[in-house]
């Protein structure tokens, strides 16, 4: 963009392009606090993908057969692709994953409530794939036309993987109900656990949600929180009637009027207690990150090293 073009001309074009609907690309001009607000969203997102390997890959050892061994492995490496492609998206508005990753290890950064919850048994893995995942599609599906070129392109791949994952929880929870009543009991312990922290994955309800407003507006979410909320509910209640599973609300009613369930409110305190740092294994999910990023330090050298040595780019 040429720097003779003043900021007001400037201004009007970017916001004629969100008016449209179309894509804000890397080297457009754009408000400073959108290019925050798009850095922020992504890098949350990134964060919760390469977070979020951790309660299921705890579980690739203990997986009861080399298929579900080997399903297990591709679905927790494909979040790290996820990851990958986020910051990607990140380092179009020039901040490294690098600069990210000490952000999050230093606890300046987000990433999603769900994983500071445990994996505390098999079940999960499938609980996890069903709900989380699920409340990821009906997050994510959404975010494919973002405004911002970078990211809604990387959605697309990763809203395809998603479903795959979706499928792989809700077959692996079909199996365990058509076996034992221990494996029925595991399954709706499980579901017990997670229901609550996959309602808060869409954040906080939007008279509360202090981003929800200007990113509407700059068409970087396109939903709010309540309205993916809401959807995410309503196409669960059939899933876990045919799995077989209670959801564990007793507020939880098909409203005839609005076409709709009705719902609670998950403990909105606890949301917050958990988003704050304070969830049961916040601590654990940060410490296992930097171990993991302390002890790749070698590698990163070797590759800047070797770059050097050929005078060639360093890899992403
Ligand atoms: N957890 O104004 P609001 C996956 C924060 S990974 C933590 O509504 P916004 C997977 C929020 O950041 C999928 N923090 O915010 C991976 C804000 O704080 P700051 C992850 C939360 O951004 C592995 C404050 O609360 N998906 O699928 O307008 C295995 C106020 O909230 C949360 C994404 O990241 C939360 N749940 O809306 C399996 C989706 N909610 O930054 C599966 C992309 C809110 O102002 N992100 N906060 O200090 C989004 O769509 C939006 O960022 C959100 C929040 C809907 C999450």
């Amino acid at each position: 963009m040429s720097s003779a073009v003043a900021e007001p001309e400037l201004a009007a074009q970017f916001e004629a392009t969100v008016r449209r609907k179309d894509r804000i690309e890397p080297r457009d001009w754009m408000p400073d606090a959108y290019r925050k607000t798009v850095v922020r969203q992504v890098a949350q997102h990134a964060h919760s993908e390469i977070i979020g390997m951790q309660p299921e890959g705890a579980w690739i050892g203990r997986a009861p057969s080399l298929r579900r061994k080997a399903t297990l492995l591709a679905k927790v490496q494909d979040e790290a692709g996820h990851g990958l492609y986020l910051y990607s998206a990140t380092e179009t508005l020039g901040v490294s994953r690098q600069h990210l990753t000490e952000m999050l290890i230093a606890g300046k950064q987000k990433y999603s409530s769900i994983f500071n919850y445990p994996a505390l048994s098999y079940a999960d893995v499938g609980t996890i794939g069903w709900l989380v995942d699920g409340a990821a599609i009906c997050n994510q599906v959404p975010l494919c036309r973002t405004s911002y070129g970078p990211y809604g392109r990387a959605m697309i791949r990763i809203c395809k993987e998603e479903s795959f994952h979706q499928r792989q929880g809700y077959e692996l929870l079909m199996t365990m109900m058509r076996g034992t009543d221990e494996q029925r009991a595991m399954v709706q312990e499980s579901v017990d656990r997670f229901w609550w922290p996959a309602l808060m994955m869409f954040g906080p309800p939007d008279d509360a949600s202090p981003n929800t407003e200007q990113s509407m507006a700059w068409g970087i979410k396109t939903h709010t929180n309540d309205e993916l909320r809401q959807r995410f509910v309503d196409m669960t209640v059939p899933q876990a009637e045919a799995l077989g599973v209670t959801l564990p609300d007793p507020d939880l009613v098909w409203n005839e009027e609005r076409g709709a369930h009705d719902f609670g409110q998950p403990d909105w305190d606890e949301f917050w207690d958990v988003v704050k740092g304070s969830g049961p294994c916040n601590a654990q999910r940060i410490a296992h990150r930097k171990r993991a990023w302390d002890e790749g330090a070698w590698v990163r050298e070797a590759a800047v090293a070797f770059a050097n040595a050929n005078d060639e780019e360093v890899p992403a």
